[in-house]
């Protein structure tokens, strides 16, 4: 559990705001201590005197505070993010102006990677696939087609931070070889650095994404990677559907250019293409870091960054772009 600085002394009405739907106990504490005000989803619509009044947003990665509605915001100190990934937030404005932002990382690590292997085992033994078969009553005319072993598998980790090197780390103990890319080489690691992404695909069995999303890996895992992988090979994504190029996914899947996918994450979600429905497809909505446990933990960090913010403090987990105290 996250250590907590004590409540802040009162501030006034309207000094912190809401932007987009947050977990209900979130909410709730926000209630509890201030007098919170909702922000409405059309910009356009802000009263410029509510606007005026507003200190601290607290939002979740899949709303944020983009640039128009930070730039109605003249008062704006700080963003507080409810998860890790801040990519909806103009953090680019942000360190402009000298507003903090504040994400919450760590804490959501382990559930994340779980997803991971959860999906990467999946893919490779069909689970879900086979249930769907014994539900559907199938079993009685014969049995489930043979799947894939993942265990002793070469498995490519495109971005070896936090949550990609807990992936790692689980993965390891199916005897596992592990390579990874990032942008430089991880110290004090026992994997292979692999520079290229491409060449992590070619010579991975399944490729994991757990890069940032924003512009910077924005396609990243475009039409080559995804062919890099070859015909037996799998992409699970966990980070953002930004990152990999959805339609060239959706056409590597229908020639049989990749066996299969397993993704967490998409383009534009809610919204699953039809086309991506598939069954060697394994799709989950957005549910990495969804345990009761881990939301209440990024619940009391977020609420930690603001206290401490209106507290005068540094912040407990600032991003590193914007000033931290
Ligand atoms: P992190 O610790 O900052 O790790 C990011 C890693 O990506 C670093 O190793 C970084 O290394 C690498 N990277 C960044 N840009 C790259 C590029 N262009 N090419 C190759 N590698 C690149 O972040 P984290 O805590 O592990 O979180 C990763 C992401 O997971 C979050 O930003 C979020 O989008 C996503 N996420 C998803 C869920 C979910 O529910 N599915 C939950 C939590 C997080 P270099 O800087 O050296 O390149
Ligand atoms: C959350 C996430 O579901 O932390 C992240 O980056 O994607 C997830 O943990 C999301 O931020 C809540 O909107």
């Amino acid at each position: 559990m996250t250590n907590l600085p004590d409540s802040a002394s009162p501030v006034a009405p309207g000094t912190v705001a809401q932007a987009g739907p947050l977990l209900e106990s979130l909410q709730q504490s926000l209630r509890d201590e201030y007098s919170v005000v909702r922000l409405p989803d059309d910009v356009a619509t802000l009263d410029p005197a509510v606007a005026a009044a507003v200190r601290a947003v607290v939002t979740s990665g899949r709303v944020g505070v983009g640039s128009e509605l930070m730039a109605a915001l003249p008062n704006l100190e700080i963003v507080t993010n409810f998860g890790v990934g801040y990519d909806t937030t103009d953090v680019a404005q942000a360190a402009a102006r000298g507003i903090r932002v504040a994400n919450t990382p760590d804490v959501l690590t382990d559930c994340v990677a779980d997803t991971a292997l959860g999906l990467m085992l999946d893919v490779f033994r069909r689970f879900g696939a086979s249930e769907r078969f014994l539900r559907d009553g199938r079993w009685e005319s014969g049995g489930f087609p043979l799947t894939r072993r993942f265990s002793g598998s070469t498995v490519g980790v495109l971005g070896l931070g936090r949550i990609g090197q807990a992936i790692a780390r689980r993965a390891a103990a199916f005897d596992t070889t592990i390579l990874y890319t990032t942008r430089r080489p991880v110290e004090g690691v026992p994997w292979e650095h692999v520079p290229s992404a491409v060449d992590l695909a070619r010579r991975s069995d399944v490729l994991v994404v757990a890069v940032p999303g924003g512009a910077s890996t924005e396609g990243l895992v475009d039409a080559e990677v995804i062919r890099a992988l070859g015909p037996d090979g799998f992409l699970v994504n966990i980070a953002r559907g930004s990152v990999v190029d959805e339609d060239a996914l959706i056409v590597a899947l229908e020639s049989g250019e990749i066996a299969g996918a397993g993704l967490d994450v998409f383009a534009h979600e809610p919204h699953v293409p039809e086309r991506l429905i598939r069954d060697d497809v394994t799709l989950l909505p957005h549910v990495g870091s969804g345990t009761t446990e881990t939301r209440q933990d990024m619940r009391d960090l977020t609420l930690a960054n603001l206290r401490a913010h209106l507290a005068g403090e540094p912040l407990p987990t600032p991003v590193p772009e914007t000033p931290a105290g």
